[in-house]
């Protein structure tokens, strides 16, 4: 049997959007591998991905099925595709008549980042009226800070990291994150280059770096305004730089000058040496290259950190440095016009706009009028990985909420459905990639027969899109001709005129992604200045004590920091359902510092309640010494069934929009543990819900 070889793309939401070498024979996988000869992915890849042929052909949702038994049930019997569709469209045209379209909600994220695929119900619901939707459960706060110095998502070669003498990151866990990075950062290394990572926790990659600063979640604002203190008073500063590309005046000279050492250690909990030490490396760095990750961005004041940190960037004139400089996301460079997927043109009135990230309040007690009463949901798994998931369920167990997912897996969410549509994998379906990471444009075209009836986004969109009456053409067609649709309206190349390796290199010139001649603001400076659209937010870079820590727990003294990052073997919720990641949380650890763990008599592996006031969850604690003293950890994202209640990590998490455009504060809590077995421990009182509304649409990295 001959074993062909096929280029696709790695689809997941992850910033390495890798190029991928996929072995098959006789329509198996025999193999998944890094391109060598892709710029970034240059032969690295990360195992789940590598594995990814336990997801393919392992336990597969195969067939349309509908709910035969109570709702979260898990009973479904299989049904023919016609008649799930004629289904589903009859009680949406119901709905639609009793209350309005806005009262079905689309409902989709990043499970595939593909463009033809990701946001193909956009057109059904611009042509239908349904309520769009925010997309803000990932990237927004992070950008936010981005932008109120720098502008546009776009930055230095992450490659080029390879030239740098001092590569940070800074709330990025690269190793176990973005992989490919790591590649690149190991290059660097082996030259004589230092890793730094600043990380509030001894992560895999703070494991492998140089040096480890280790902030309190929710406090780089206040360590890199210190940071900029010792600069300026030390003669440190790059002032030629800020003076010719930057708005930095006396004022701002003088702000960051009066922060001291003492006060950002005493908000930190890092010795006030080692912040000095800090400032002192970054600013004798010949090129120092800061790459910002998003797990710092998921606070309430995640944004005000984020542009604090892009400001030491300026502060020391990194960009100008060869190999140097500040990176938060690559994707605005790609400038791809995604109309012939979403179609706005067919909307004949703009329909309100939902915040994906309030999905529990809004499903829930803080229903909008009209309220949900259908939930079409793609690409996501909103009863894992959204916030507030107490309240999450219990809008999904609704008996008035219809809800429709369209899924490769049984997800939590999945469960929850009344019907449920067989998904494509990206090795079934054809799509075009930008990343978020990288400065490759990337074709992906399906080598492998889809399983079962499975059908991808787009073709699902259209046929129900036919079956609820509409007849436009935007309804019919093939993924590959929507993808030369998106070329053509992006003034890119035709796929025939592709050269062959099958990727354009879409990287800013030099000048432009080092900001040379300036920056992608409005009067072509960096901003010290955020200027934020709430002015709740602080004027000036500055530590802003909004965080969980900050507004207190119904009088309580023993709560300790809690953060859910990821773990190696998933990607969010995807590959949760696998065998080799229910190992790692069958128990559920909770990471705990000894001297926690001392104080409220608990031992390794004892059982605990982990608690706040939007919830409570059930976990066996591990003494380490891998979280500093007043944080405690649980890796995300465990499916429900791994805890007592069938509720995973967000029961905890809260649904607030974060200033100023929202998102989540994912790493943003505070939680009281005791022991199982302690009956003294007080209990919280439940919260109230938070309302919605904005004005802009999806925000997509
Ligand atoms: N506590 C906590 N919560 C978090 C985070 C955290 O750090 N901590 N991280 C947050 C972040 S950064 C993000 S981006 C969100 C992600 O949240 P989600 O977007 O909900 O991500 P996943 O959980 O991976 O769910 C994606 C789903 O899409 C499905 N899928 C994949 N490809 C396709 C396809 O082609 N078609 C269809 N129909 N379905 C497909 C997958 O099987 C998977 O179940 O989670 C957030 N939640
Ligand atoms: N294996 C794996 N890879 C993934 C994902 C996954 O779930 N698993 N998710 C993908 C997605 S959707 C995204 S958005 C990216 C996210 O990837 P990253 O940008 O790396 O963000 P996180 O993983 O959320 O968090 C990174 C680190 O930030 C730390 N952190 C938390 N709060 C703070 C803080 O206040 N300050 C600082 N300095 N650090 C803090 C956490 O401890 C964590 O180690 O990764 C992608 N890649
Ligand atoms: S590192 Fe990220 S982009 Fe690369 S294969 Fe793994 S999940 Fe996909
Ligand atoms: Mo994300």
């Amino acid at each position: 049997m001959t074993e062909r070889h096929h280029h696709l793309v790695c689809p997941l939401d992850c910033p390495g959007a890798c190029a991928l070498e996929v072995a098959v024979e006789q329509e198996k996988i025999k193999t998944i591998r890094g391109r060598r000869d892709h710029p970034f992915t240059q032969g690295v890849i990360c195992g789940k991905v590598a594995r990814y042929r336990d997801l393919q052909e392992g336990e597969r949702i195969l067939f349309p099925m509908v709910r035969s038994g109570p709702k979260g049930s898990g009973q479904f019997r299989r049904v023919g595709w016609e008649e799930s569709l004629h289904r589903v469209a009859e009680q949406f045209q119901g709905i639609m008549d009793r209350h309005t379209p806005e009262a079905i909600w689309p409902f989709y994220y990043g499970g595939t980042m593909g463009l033809v695929q990701r946001g193909a119900v956009d057109r059904l619901t611009h042509r239908a009226g349904f309520s769009r939707m925010l997309g803000t459960i990932c990237y927004p706060i992070g950008f936010a800070g981005w932008r109120a110095g720098v502008g546009r998502a776009i930055g230095p070669d992450p490659a080029d990291v390879a030239e740098s003498d001092l590569v940070v990151l800074w709330g990025m866990d690269a190793v176990v994150t973005h992989v490919t990075l790591m590649g690149h950062v190991k290059k660097a290394t082996k030259k004589g280059g230092r890793l730094v990572v600043v990380d509030p926790y001894v992560s895999r990659t703070a494991r492998v770096a140089h040096d480890h600063v280790q902030p309190r979640p929710g406090t780089d604002g206040a360590l890199a305004v210190a940071m900029m203190g010792v600069m300026l008073r030390e003669g440190l500063a790059n002032i030629d730089y800020l003076a010719r590309r930057t708005d930095f005046d006396p004022t701002m000279a003088e702000h960051l000058q009066s922060k001291s050492l003492e006060w950002a250690a005493e908000i930190t909990g890092i010795d006030g040496t080692v912040i000095q030490t800090f400032a002192r490396q970054l600013a004798q760095a010949k090129a120092p290259f800061i790459r910002i990750g998003l797990g710092m961005s998921r606070q309430n004041n995640g944004a005000v950190n984020v542009h604090a940190v892009s400001c030491l960037a300026a502060m020391t004139g990194a960009w100008d440095k060869p190999g140097g400089g500040a990176l938060f996301a690559t994707g605005d460079a790609f400038h791809i016009q995604g109309e012939p997927v979403r179609q706005t043109v067919l909307m004949t009135r703009p329909s309100r706009i939902l915040d994906m990230c309030h999905l529990g309040p809004l499903l829930s007690d803080a229903p909008p009028s009209p309220p949900i009463k259908g939930l079409l949901v793609f690409n996501a798994n909103p009863a894992t990985s959204c916030p507030d998931l107490n309240r999450v369920h219990r809008g999904l167990m609704r008996e008035d909420l219809f809800t429709v997912v369209h899924e490769q897996v049984m997800t939590d969410t999945a469960k929850l459905a009344d019907v449920i549509w067989p998904a494509t994998t990206f090795l079934e379906q054809d799509d075009l990639f930008k990343s978020y990471g990288q400065y490759t444009l990337q074709i992906g075209m399906g080598c492998l027969p889809p399983r079962g009836e499975a059908r991808c986004n787009h073709d699902v969109v259209n046929a129900l899109a036919q079956a609820m009456g509409f007849s436009e053409p935007a309804f019919s067609g093939s993924s590959l001709e929507r993808i030369e649709q998106v070329l053509a309206a992006s003034n890119y190349p035709p796929l025939a005129e592709w050269s062959k390796p099958g990727w354009l290199d879409c990287r800013p010139p030099r000048s432009e992604r080092q900001f040379e001649e300036q920056f992608p603001t409005q009067d072509g400076r960096f901003h010290f200045y955020p200027h934020w659209s709430d002015p709740a937010m602080p004027s000036m870079p500055d530590h802003w004590p909004v965080n969980a820590r900050d507004r207190g727990q119904q009088g309580r003294t023993d709560t300790l920091d809690f953060i859910t990052p990821p773990s190696m073997e998933t990607l969010n919720t995807t590959f949760s359902h696998l065998p080799t990641a229910t190992r790692i949380w069958q128990p559920p650890r909770l990471w705990i510092h000894p001297e926690d763990a001392r104080t409220r008599a608990i031992e390794e592996g004892d059982e605990v309640v982990v608690a706040n006031e939007r919830g409570h969850l059930r976990m066996w604690a591990t003494l380490t010494e891998s979280v500093r003293p007043g944080l405690t950890l649980c890796h995300g994202l465990p499916k429900g069934a791994m805890f007592a209640d069938g509720l995973s990590l967000n029961s905890l998490t809260a649904a607030n929009s974060v200033a100023p455009d929202g998102g989540a504060a994912f790493h943003d809590n505070r939680v009281a543990v005791t022991r199982f077995d302690d009956v003294s421990a007080p209990v919280f009182e439940p919260n109230v819900a938070h309302s919605s509304g904005s004005e802009n649409e999806s925000q997509d990295p």
